[in-house]
């Protein structure tokens, strides 16, 4: 079975000082409100309702951690982490600011972190926050897995052309990342995923903390 099926759910915070203490490495999930993150995250883990999924968006506000474990009776020795969705046009300006604020702390503060999993809508790309926070997460030298994700929606045609125009706008970034084309509707892209996610978990080199 895949280490990522084993998922279950271990606590949720609202700060980031509620987060358990440092010390497992966690998969961080990002993306703007509605990239599909809570769908990309029930695929690999084979859960439906592991990490809620909604047409509204804008429902997970908190910061959701989900423990895995080799065998039932081992310690837990991952964590996927759902962060907060940004870029919400539905919040208060002042409730915005608040969750973009968690989300840089936990990226900027957060040692445990192996890996970020950055979703991008392929038919929106790049947008100004997604930016920002790759230019946070650049100077970290973490891993970075970039999930071009609903790519269903678009023909052969345009998916090959989208695809290569944000590959181009994804060339301001240094360090080595990887871009892997996702669809959760016609499950496209789960093993390469669950793949480069359970090589970053299991890999034993130790926490700098
Ligand atoms: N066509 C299509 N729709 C998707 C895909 N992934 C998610 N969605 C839809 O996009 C919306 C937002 O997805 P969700 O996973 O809740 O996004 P989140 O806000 O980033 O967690 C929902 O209506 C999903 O059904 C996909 O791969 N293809
Ligand atoms: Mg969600």
């Amino acid at each position: 079975m895949s280490l990522l099926h084993t998922a279950f759910f271990y606590s949720s915070a609202y700060k980031t000082n509620q987060l358990p203490i440092e010390g497992i490495p966690e998969i961080c999930f990002l993306g703007r409100s509605n990239s599909g993150k809570s769908s990309a995250i029930n695929l690999i883990t084979n859960k439906k309702k592991l990490a809620f999924s909604s047409k509204t968006p804008g429902r997970t506000r908190l910061i959701n951690m989900f423990a895995l474990k080799q065998n039932i009776n081992s310690d837990i020795c991952g964590y996927l982490v759902d962060l907060p969705g940004y870029g919400y046009s539905n919040l208060p300006n002042s409730e915005q600011k608040n969750l973009e604020i968690t989300i840089i702390n936990y990226i900027q503060n957060r040692k445990s972190i192996r890996g970020f999993i950055l979703l991008l809508d392929i038919r929106r790309g790049i947008t100004n926050l997604d930016r920002y926070l790759i230019d946070l997460i650049e100077p970290l030298n973490k891993n970075l897995i970039i999930l071009l994700t609903k790519v269903d929606k678009l023909n052969r045609e345009q998916f090959i052309k989208t695809k290569k125009d944000i590959e181009q706008n994804l060339s301001f970034i240094k360090n080595p990342f990887e871009v892997i084309s996702f669809s959760a509707t016609k499950k496209i892209g789960i093993t390469e995923t669950t793949t480069s996610i359970e090589k970053l978990i299991l890999n034993n080199k130790e926490l700098i903390l």
